[in-house]
């Protein structure tokens, strides 16, 4: 509450400074003049877009869409290609396709920010002016960060791969299914990641491929053909103690050996080579005969250096109004933004509606009344047939949508799964990108 009077209170002078600039925006030398520039064409970007258009206070064109990808990618399904579940292809669609008639769509990357002119420059050059800013373009991987990865991951031969790409998603199962004995290494960095869960619902779809493939005994795995460990940059199974339990249980049932704080810097052949992350000074190898990697991540270039961003490189807003700190017509949500919550397209379900609520109260001169509670969620396949549903807000509090039905939802199972691999795609395409998913509001407008 005290958060959100103090963003009310700045609204005021937000909306006359807004208006001040529009007079400037409209004399500027941008090529094209739009009420509201988005961004990135991404989960944010497209659900916030279509959103703003549901309205009903935006016409022709008044909405443009900045995003140079000719591919829009359902992301959280490369997991489900990593196990075998789906093919890449079918979780990815034209971004033309996925954009409203009513909105400019420029195919450019934004290069640069000039926030007190109200102006975003593309990379061909031309200028884009604004009334208002959302800035959603998701976060990089930093294929380069790792030494020796970008080479193994590459090489068709290697048993190197990782869902966290359209390149090398599909390379998870090939190996996978290849696979016929011998140490299987599933990694999960240190520092930023996409859902962090991801790495080990890739581990778990593998253990009982294995498993079912008579190669892998939980119960006798010294007389397996194969052992698993999970390298993580983590004390913990999961950030958020109430999951990490049962994941830990599961871990210990299932005889998989944890390498915890363990931060993987280089791929050298067969060895995979860790920094420690408990004080220890040494570098740790293992051998490997199959790993499972998740790169480094980390925010844009364009966005790090530039004046919207914090310290760290994310684009600096208010925890709950979503509404940037220093200009008040600049807003973010996704990857890209400092949210400090675990960065999914779960979390955008209940983002999106909070920044387009707050963004019209802006436009209209009146206080910004809607809040993000931090909701974000981790559906987590822990075997082919279930899935433990994380749900979270801000602090790491559990937040679960089917806690009223009186489901514990630390517990694995067969419904959530079918979310997981069925219902969320469909929903996602069908109703998330146009504007009219509320995650675990359901449907809105
Ligand atoms: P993105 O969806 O990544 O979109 C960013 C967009 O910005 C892209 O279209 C890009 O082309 C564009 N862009 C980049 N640079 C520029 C530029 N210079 N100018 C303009 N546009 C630019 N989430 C879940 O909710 N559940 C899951 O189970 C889950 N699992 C995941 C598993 C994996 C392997 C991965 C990779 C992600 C997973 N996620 C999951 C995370 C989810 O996909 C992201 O959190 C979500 O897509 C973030 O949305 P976004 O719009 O911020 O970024
Ligand atoms: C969700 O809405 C969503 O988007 C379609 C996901 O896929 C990316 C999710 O993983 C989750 C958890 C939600 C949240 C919705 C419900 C009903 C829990």
């Amino acid at each position: 509450m005290h958060r959100l009077a103090f963003s009310a209170g700045r609204s005021v002078n937000a909306a006359s400074k807004v208006s001040s600039l529009r007079t400037f925006a409209s004399v500027s030398s941008a090529t094209r003049n739009h009420k509201v520039v988005v961004v990135g064409g991404g989960s944010a970007g497209l659900a916030i877009s279509h959103q703003l258009l549901r309205t009903g206070k935006f016409t022709q064109d008044d909405i443009a869409i900045v995003d140079p990808s000719s591919y829009h990618d359902y992301q959280p399904g490369w997991t489900l290609v990593g196990g075998g579940l789906k093919t890449k292809e079918e979780l990815r669609k034209p971004m033309s396709s996925l954009v409203d008639s009513k909105l400019k769509l420029y195919n450019q990357g934004v290069n640069t920010f000039a926030p007190e002119e109200n102006l975003v420059t593309l990379g061909n050059g031309d200028k884009v002016g604004y009334e208002h800013l959302v800035v959603a373009p998701g976060i990089g991987i930093k294929y380069d960060n790792i030494k020796g990865l970008p080479e193994a991951l590459a090489d068709q031969s290697t048993p190197v791969s990782t869902i966290y790409g359209y390149e090398t998603c599909d390379k998870v199962f090939r190996n996978i299914k290849e696979f016929r004995g011998g140490e299987a290494l599933f990694t999960l960095p240190t520092g930023v990641v996409k859902c962090a869960g991801a790495p080990q619902k890739a581990m778990w779809l593998a253990l009982d491929h294995w498993k079912k493939a008579g190669l892998y005994d939980p119960s006798n795995v010294a007389n397996s053909p194969i052992k698993i460990s999970f390298a993580t940059a983590l004390p913990v199974m999961f950030g958020v103690p109430k999951y990490s339990a049962t994941l830990e249980e599961l871990r210990k049932e299932r005889g998989v050996e944890a390498m915890f704080q363990h931060d993987l810097v280089e791929i050298n052949g067969d060895k995979a080579i860790f920094a420690r992350l408990d004080g220890s000074e040494e570098k740790v190898s293992k051998r490997f005969d199959l790993l499972h990697v998740v790169p480094k991540m980390g925010p844009h270039s364009f966005i790090k250096d530039s004046p919207l961003a914090n310290a760290a490189g994310f684009v600096d807003v208010e925890d709950a109004t979503l509404r940037h700190k220093k200009f008040a017509n600049v807003w973010s949500a996704g990857d890209a933004s400092s949210l400090p919550t675990a960065k999914t397209a779960a979390a955008v379900t209940s983002q999106a509606p909070v920044l387009v609520q707050n963004m019209v109260q802006s436009i209209e001169g009146k206080e910004l009344n809607a809040a993000y509670d931090g909701y974000t969620s981790c559906p987590l396949l822990t075997e082919y047939g279930k899935v433990l549903l994380a749900e979270f807000k801000y602090g790491g509090q559990p937040k679960e949508t089917f806690a009223k039905f009186g489901v514990d939802q630390a517990v694995p199972r067969r419904a959530f799964y079918h979310l997981k691999k069925d219902f969320f795609p469909w929903v996602y395409y069908n109703n998330m990108v146009k504007g009219t998913w509320g995650g675990p509001k359901g449907w809105v407008w």
